[in-house]
């Protein structure tokens, strides 16, 4: 079972394609354990994103990512991390399957609609960057189907 992190950014929120992304890994099977609605600044875009510190893009996706507020999730399900990349298409929306996130809603790869962490130990990072432990409302299995803890 893997945890990865999730945004709707602030180009999703913009354009009012939260609800649309959300429902997408939502129907897929994963399971939200964490979300809300928040406004990453400056220090959190740095962490976030420190693999691509020193990259030529990094001053403009620290700029877009901290422009407008964004909604954070932490979605738990099997190949979590893989599950939700494929839901949202490669990096370049211009290259994403249709049918994709990206695919379907995004042309720019600076405009791409969608985070989703890239390996379960960079889900379990990011997931912790973003939330205290009692944020997470992590669900069990019951005769009646899935339930909240
Ligand atoms: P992903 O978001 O698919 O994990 P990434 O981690 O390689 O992609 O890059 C993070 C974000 O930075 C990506 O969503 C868009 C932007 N980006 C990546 N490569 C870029 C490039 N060569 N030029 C401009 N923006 C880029
Ligand atoms: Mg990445």
């Amino acid at each position: 079972m893997e945890r990865t992190l999730v945004l709707v950014k602030p180009d999703g929120m913009q354009r009012g394609l939260a609800g649309e992304i959300i429902a997408r890994f939502e129907r897929r099977g994963l399971r939200i354990i964490g979300m809300k609605l928040m406004r990453i600044d400056e220090a959190l875009a740095k962490r976030h994103y420190a693999e691509h510190e020193g990259k030529p893009f990094f001053a403009g996706l620290v700029a877009y990512i901290t422009s407008a507020p964004v909604v954070a999730m932490v979605l738990e399900g099997t190949d979590a991390v893989k599950s939700a990349r494929t839901t949202m298409g490669v990096t370049n929306p211009a290259e994403a399957a249709p049918g994709s996130i990206r695919g379907d809603f995004g042309l720019e790869r600076g405009r791409n609609l969608v985070h989703g962490s890239d390996s379960p130990e960079n889900g379990i990072r990011e997931s912790e960057l973003f939330f205290r432990p009692e944020e997470l409302v992590p669900w069990t299995r019951s005769v009646d189907g899935w339930v909240f803890e």
